[in-house]
């Protein structure tokens, strides 16, 4: 037997449909991973339909619902913890107060922070206390972060419209990123106008480099939410079985491809994300990244 890998995931719980840890922990399962759910709020469907019912919980939830965890096994078991929505801005002092925990426990663990805020077209749709803590706090504890092109925007505060300026703009997250930790940047959703206007463009960068993967525009409208979230486990998990950035970066976005293919095929405005289960292990559709450096 090799023994699974546990994942400790923070972000917010749908019933209906697939978004935070109701997008993230499904792919992780079906990859193989144990994952310790930990939900921020629990609402009835994503905020995208423009309503909803149920309740953010507050941070005191999150904090006592790890403590139980930590009393009934080691954090020394923890091989990452993984955030992405918080509805509350306290809810991210618990969830450094887990990292910190779980990094005492296990330094080899990874914090990978998906800094869910908003996107092009719709904005900001988080609380408005939230990006300020995401970028004081958050980012400068984590070891992999996963903005789309407009948190990365909102975090560094530069516009980014070429692979120049994505890049320089990633360089200048990275330099706040947890100084000890691998340092890696993800950028995703990313549309430039010095690259094929009908493809959209992954970002992944490291010391070891920097690779970009381009697949084609599925026409997604309305727009499918919860595609960050799936694609910041799909990348964290991966990364977690290879520690390669580039495999990691080809099976995640091949992976969110095949996932988005079939949804358009369905037609259907939520993800498929259980009937698409064998593309986070065998993707239907491989796209290859490739190496690019600061002169385009
Ligand atoms: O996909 C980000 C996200 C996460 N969680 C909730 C959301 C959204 C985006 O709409 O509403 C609850």
């Amino acid at each position: 037997f090799k023994k699974h890998q546990n994942i400790l995931s923070i972000q917010s719980w749908v019933s209906y449909g697939h978004v935070g840890n109701a997008a993230a922990t499904f792919p992780l399962q079906r990859m193989g991973f144990n994952v310790w759910v930990v939900n921020t709020v629990q609402f009835s469907n994503h905020t995208g339909y423009g309503k909803w019912k149920g309740m953010v919980f507050p941070s005191e939830h999150v904090r006592e619902i790890i403590e139980g965890i930590a009393e009934r096994t080691s954090l020394a078991e923890c091989d990452a913890v993984l955030s992405g929505y918080m509805g509350d801005a306290g809810t991210v002092a618990a969830i450094l107060e887990a990292v910190r925990r779980v990094k005492e426990a296990n330094p080899a663990a990874l914090y990978c922070c998906d800094p869910v805020m908003g996107d092009v077209g719709r904005g900001i749709f988080v609380r408005p206390d939230i990006p300020e803590v995401m970028k004081l706090l958050a980012v400068k504890a984590a070891d992999i972060v996963t903005p789309n092109q407009f948190e990365l925007e909102l975090l560094t505060g530069h516009t980014v419209n070429t692979l120049q300026e994505v890049l320089e703009a990633v360089q200048v997250l990275r330099s706040q990123l947890h100084a000890e930790g691998p340092r890696i940047v993800v950028v995703t959703s990313l549309i430039r106008e010095d690259a094929p206007a009908d493809h959209i463009e992954t970002l992944a960068v490291s010391d070891e480099g920097a690779w970009v993967v381009q697949t084609p525009l599925i026409p997604l409208d309305p727009p499918r939410n919860g595609t960050g979230d799936a694609i910041a486990a799909l990348f964290l998990g991966n990364f977690l079985k290879t520690r390669n950035i580039k495999d990691s970066l080809e099976n995640a976005v091949s992976a969110l491809y095949g996932l988005l293919d079939l949804t358009h095929q369905m037609g259907t405005r939520e993800i498929q994300l259980v009937a698409a289960q064998e593309e986070y292990v065998q993707p239907s559709r491989r796209f290859e990244a490739v190496s690019v450096s600061g002169n385009g």
